[in-house]
């Protein structure tokens, strides 16, 4: 009862920001992701009759608190689904994300776990079934077991059985790439899930985030068809603000960016208006993602490293979906 998953993570163009179930992780509004194939996780789950309890191993060293509690947690859920109540596992795990990246490890993280668990217990499930078991450990994560871009469709029913990720075009449908530009941050932030629950409740602006949503995924599919590069990039930049501004709207309010988050964004936009078509977009942390082509790997690496407060930039291109080692 072993098996080994690998998933990589993504990166949101139109973000979730919001649940209406918290406990079922169910959002509020449809999101749509790009696959990165530079950062991935491997973990190789194993059910044993005669453990007693779960152990989880991430990069070599044993986990406790927090983090192990949501990993053995996410395990009574697929033990549940399996009706495998008393089966406890050894999780081993590695994260292969270049030194800090600024890329969150849970949307990776929970996509490998889930597909290997499910498999380790011999669980025949669909795509659309792994996806929707993945989405309660992570929501983000319910993204990645697609390559190439993917859409997370909300659902409307109250149990979250139509709320799971469809893939929209593969990885090689499009050779767009993401560089992650890394900031030299000591804040911590306020996490996603607590920034996305404040704004939900609190944030004046949070209904106009919601109706810009269709209008958004409407036009960034039609520019992924078309391989509309101009199209994508401006989409995915202005819904990043406005899901940004929601926060400002918030009581308390808050942001993510830091004084050099700013300074990337105005590199690219000036990059832009040196003719460089680059856009960026930000998760719930101050580090900047670049959206770019091929043709302009070099300029748009040479210049992000130059920019104010910039500690590294790791360059990405578009990834697959689960794979099972
Ligand atoms: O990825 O509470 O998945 O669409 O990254 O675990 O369901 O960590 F910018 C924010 C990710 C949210 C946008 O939230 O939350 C996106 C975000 P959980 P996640």
């Amino acid at each position: 009862m072993k098996a080994t998953a690998r998933a990589h993570t993504n990166i949101a163009l139109i973000k979730y920001w919001g649940k209406r179930d918290e406990e079922k992780i169910l959002p509020t509004n449809n999101s749509l992701s790009l696959t990165l194939d530079g950062f991935h996780t491997t973990t190789t789950v194993t059910f044993e009759e005669d453990l007693t309890e779960d152990t989880f191993v991430l990069d070599e060293q044993p986990v406790t608190g927090e983090q192990y509690e949501r990993v053995t947690q996410y395990l009574d859920l697929i033990r549940t689904y399996a009706g495998k109540e008393d089966l406890f596992a050894d999780v081993y795990s590695i994260n292969a994300v270049p030194t800090a990246a600024g890329f969150a490890s849970s949307a990776s993280g929970f996509a490998a776990l889930a597909a290997a668990a499910t498999r380790a217990l011999d669980l025949n499930v669909t795509d659309q079934e792994l996806s929707m078991l993945t989405r309660q450990g992570s929501g983000s994560a319910c993204r990645s077991i697609y390559g190439g871009f993917a859409e997370w469709e909300k659902g409307e029913r109250a149990d979250g059985s139509d709320s799971y990720a469809v893939p929209i075009v593969p990885a090689d449908y499009w050779d767009i790439r993401v560089a992650a530009v890394v900031l030299s941050a000591d804040k911590k932030d306020v996490s996603s899930r607590e920034g996305m629950k404040r704004t939900v409740d609190t944030s004046v602006f949070y209904q106009g985030w919601l109706d810009n949503i269709p209008n958004d995924l409407n036009a960034i599919k039609l520019g992924i068809k078309e391989r509309n590069f101009e199209q994508v990039g401006q989409i995915a930049e202005a819904n990043c603000l406005k899901m940004h501004a929601t926060t400002l709207g918030a009581h308390p309010p808050f942001t993510y960016w830091h004084d050099t988050t700013m300074a990337v964004m105005q590199t690219v936009q000036t990059m832009r208006a040196n003719g460089i078509p680059v856009y960026f977009t930000i998760d719930a942390g101050p580090n900047v993602k670049v959206l770019y082509l091929p043709e302009h790997e070099a300029l748009v690496e040479q210049t992000l490293r130059e920019a104010p407060g910039v500690s590294d930039v790791v360059l990405s291109r578009a990834g697959n979906g689960i794979s099972y080692l």
